[in-house]
């Protein structure tokens, strides 16, 4: 990435972003420079009368770390920093910070619209449980930004997109639909996952609220689930107050911390997940097997022109499908060595998997069709190995079929 001006750039954000969290252990002053893991699930107080200040809110010390603590504050400072807003929180999973997103924007007998690919689980939580507390979501075609507009109503209270969306890679024009909500007075959400704060920054393009599975390439090792909100800090201190407080899923500190140590690698995995799935999508699109690649980064994405707009690359996911459709597919799946047959994405390692029946199994046969995920669609997570490797086990799986 171009640096433009003298301010620190992306990588020396992700490394010297945060403050040293100054220690004391006995009588020695630590100053470390790996942020320390406060593995501590209560604070202490001065005594009554300072508990009682900091539960009125007139004193900012931490209380009890469902509700904070300095290595989730780190995460948290790093992560406003790097997607340019004004505050951040940490949750659990993915689905933690959906649900306290939604939550917190949302009561029964309000209204969501959404586009019409996303996570599997994403979907779920709206056509199963939503519903269930009153809440109901309309899902759109993403790519026309008008679908948005048709579809708010006076009940409205969230506009949610996910961009590009899993699997499918369909864009959503960030910018059109934040200028359409913004006439509409109400907020945009973006889940930012597959491209990172160091490829696109939905809050610059006119989102308020942006969210990560930080699972995937935020803490890109494969070790931790974790989720991410960033956006105002009002709305970011109502969202911990009311809803994390009362629902739960805050996130461990342990986990925090492995977050902050994914995070000094962020734009070099990113650079190199990049450069390895262009090779592959080139690869496949000319496999004699292959009968169609998607992946925004080629001329033959429908919305190449969008992707090069909005985003600062094109991430490393990858969708295809074989001749033979799902029979086929699963050959290939079936027979990868190096590969992973595994959902998740965003790992070092390369991870394959089958949606239509994994990840957007939740997704009825009839919907899968109508949203674009072909029911032989293979997708693959690129990971950090040589590239020719991964090729060269796609190659041996492919000449099965
Ligand atoms: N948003 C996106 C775009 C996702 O891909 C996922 C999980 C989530 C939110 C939820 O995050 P989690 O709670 O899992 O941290 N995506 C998965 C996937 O494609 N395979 O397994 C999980």
């Amino acid at each position: 990435m171009q640096k433009k001006d003298q301010s620190p750039g992306f990588a020396t954000l992700c490394i010297h972003g945060k403050k040293h969290l100054d220690k004391h252990v006995g009588e020695r002053p630590i100053r470390a420079v790996s942020t320390p893991i406060f593995q501590s699930s209560t604070f202490a107080f001065e005594n009554v009368d300072h508990g009682a200040a900091v539960f009125r809110g007139e004193d900012a010390s931490y209380v009890y770390t469902r509700l904070g603590n300095p290595t989730q504050a780190a995460l948290e400072t790093e992560m406003a920093y790097l997607e340019k807003g004004e505050a951040a929180l940490a949750l659990a999973s993915g689905m933690a910070a959906a649900t306290t997103a939604v939550l917190t924007c949302c009561r029964s007998g309000d209204h969501i619209v959404a586009g019409d690919t996303l996570y599997g689980g994403t979907h779920q939580l709206f056509t199963q449980t939503l519903p269930r507390l009153g809440i109901e979501v309309t899902e759109v075609p993403a790519q026309d930004p008008r679908n948005f507009e048709r579809a708010i109503t006076k009940k409205t209270r969230l506009v949610y997109l996910e961009t590009p969306a899993n699997p499918t890679l369909v864009l959503t024009d960030i910018a059109a639909v934040a200028e359409i909500a913004r006439r509409k007075g109400m907020p945009v959400l973006v889940d930012n996952t597959f491209c990172t704060p160091y490829l696109q920054n939905p809050l610059e393009l006119g989102a308020d609220i942006v969210l990560h599975s930080a699972t995937k390439y935020i803490g890109g090792h494969g070790d931790t689930v974790a989720g991410i909100l960033v956006g105002k800090a009002d709305w970011m201190m109502q969202a911990r107050m009311e809803i994390l407080r009362d629902v739960g899923g805050c996130i461990s500190p342990f986990n925090a911390w492995l977050l902050l140590r994914g995070l000094k690698t962020l734009p070099v995995r990113m650079d190199r997940h990049m450069e390895n799935a262009m090779e592959i999508a080139h690869f496949l699109g000319y496999h004699p097997k292959v009968t169609e690649v998607i992946y925004p980064g080629l001329k033959t994405h429908p919305q190449h022109a969008l992707a090069r707009r909005q985003q600062r690359g094109f991430g490393g996911m990858i969708s295809f499908m074989v001749a033979g459709g799902r029979e086929a597919g699963k050959v290939v799946m079936d027979n990868v060595q190096l590969c992973t047959l595994a959902v998740s994405l965003g790992d070092v390692d390369t991870l394959i998997e089958h949606p239509a029946s994994m990840t957007h199994s939740t997704y009825s046969e009839q919907d899968l069709v109508k949203v674009g995920i072909d029911p032989g669609m293979v997708r693959l997570s690129v990971g950090l190995e040589n590239v020719e490797d991964i090729i060269a086990d796609l190659r041996q799986a492919l000449t099965l079929i």
